[in-house]
């Protein structure tokens, strides 16, 4: 088996999610929106999908990067394609970032899942055939009835649980809102939630990413006594001394890191320095399902959870693969949005939740995803190979 082709499709879908200044997600008008469809093909006509941003997979990054590497290859050898990718970053320029390495890393691994007939899952090692979700909201705003008072937060936790959520972690307000920082009104809106939903629900908070230490500190010390379960990225994560300070001062588990470069072997550094007390890899920040397995393992071996950042059908088969990641992270949610009804480039949610707030790991083969490539064809904008 030889990749023979690599395509991107962009197409436009009707979206309401809109990004403010600082790159956050927020309700907002409808528009179209751009989304990438990333095709790996085999001469004997095996393929594999993963969706990504167009900019992600632009004409220049696929020629100089991933062309070279995959074209001719055996795509059953992810580790050396993955690190034939992976050493052209270097010299890149900053143009092969690790979530284009993530994307086409995916379709190695639909792309494997589909030829064999196996959900990727299984073939990472399956080791749940469900995991509980948390119901991540999206960071605070200034709408009104949104997530703009810590009352807003404390009527939306009442829904999430209805709705079978068995944990939630909020997202409250960052730059550029207006009042924002401001760990007081965090404090406000994490008491608000935890009165809403009781004593002993499991809840988490990812505050502003920019607090200075003793902020960090004084917040932490708020939620500890709240009974938050975990803290996440109060600041920036760059500096693991700053996070090790934290750790030391705190007996709340401090959760990271999401953001820092670096892949499993920040990760690794972040252990070493007690930087952490529950570890943190996304398939998407960390360059794939590869790396993501490997930073859960390492975790494993410390006894220590690595909890999995963001949604989507690779973290989800991962945490079919792992058993020391808790939850699966569903959102990010809003009042105004709708989460269970899946876009329409897809006939089914990647990630549809019971009532008991478990999602079932995918039975089809590959990611398992069901793409929609009627509408994808009829909503085309332009394509490239
Ligand atoms: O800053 C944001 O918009 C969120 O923190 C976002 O990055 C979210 O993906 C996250 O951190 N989840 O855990
Ligand atoms: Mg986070």
């Amino acid at each position: 088996m030889r990749i023979a082709e690599i395509q991107v499709r962009v197409f436009t879908y009707p979206s309401r999610v809109v990004r403010d200044t600082d790159g956050h997600t927020h309700p907002g008008p409808e528009h179209a929106a751009r989304q990438g469809l990333l095709t790996l093909r085999t001469e004997d006509g095996a393929d594999g999908y993963c969706f990504g941003s167009p900019e992600a997979l632009r004409p220049a990054v696929l020629d100089a990067f991933i062309k070279p590497v995959l074209v001719g290859q055996d795509p059953m050898d992810r580790e050396r394609l993955w690190h034939g990718m992976a050493r052209w970053q270097r010299g890149s320029g900053g143009n092969l970032t690790d979530r284009t390495l993530a994307i086409v890393e995916l379709a190695l691994w639909d792309l494997a899942g589909r030829a064999l007939g196996v959900p990727v899952w299984k073939l990472l090692g399956g080791c749940r055939d469900r995991v509980p979700a948390y119901g991540s909201t999206m960071c605070g705003d200034e709408l009104e009835g949104g997530l703009a008072t810590p009352e807003d937060y404390a009527r939306f936790a009442e829904q999430l649980k209805t709705r079978g959520y068995p944990a939630i972690k909020l997202h409250t307000w960052m730059p550029p809102v207006s009042f924002a920082p401001s760990v007081a009104m965090d404090l406000k809106a994490c008491a608000a939630v935890r009165e809403a939903v009781g004593p002993d629900f499991p809840l988490m908070l990812d505050a502003n990413h920019w607090y200075s230490r003793t902020e960090a500190l004084e917040l932490g010390r708020g939620i500890q006594q709240l009974g938050y379960y975990w803290y996440e990225e109060p600041m920036d994560e760059h500096s693991t001394s700053a996070y090790r300070w934290l750790c030391d001062q705190l007996e709340i588990p401090v959760l990271g890191p999401e953001m820092a470069e670096g892949k499993h072997h920040t990760r690794a550094e972040w252990i070493r320095a007690g930087a952490c007390d529950i570890l943190r890899a996304g398939v998407m920040d960390v360059g794939g399902i590869g790396p993501t397995l490997k930073a859960a393992h390492l975790a494993e071996s410390f006894y220590m959870d690595c909890e999995i950042h963001g949604g989507g059908p690779g973290n989800l088969a991962v945490l079919g693969a792992i058993p020391n990641g808790r939850w699966y992270e569903r959102g990010l949610l809003h009042p105004f949005l709708d989460h269970d009804t899946p876009p329409p480039y897809l006939h089914r949610l990647n990630d549809p939740m019971d009532s008991d707030g478990f999602i079932p790991m995918p039975t089809a083969p590959g990611l398992g995803e069901k793409i929609h490539f009627e509408y994808i064809q009829e909503h085309l904008t332009s394509t490239w190979s």
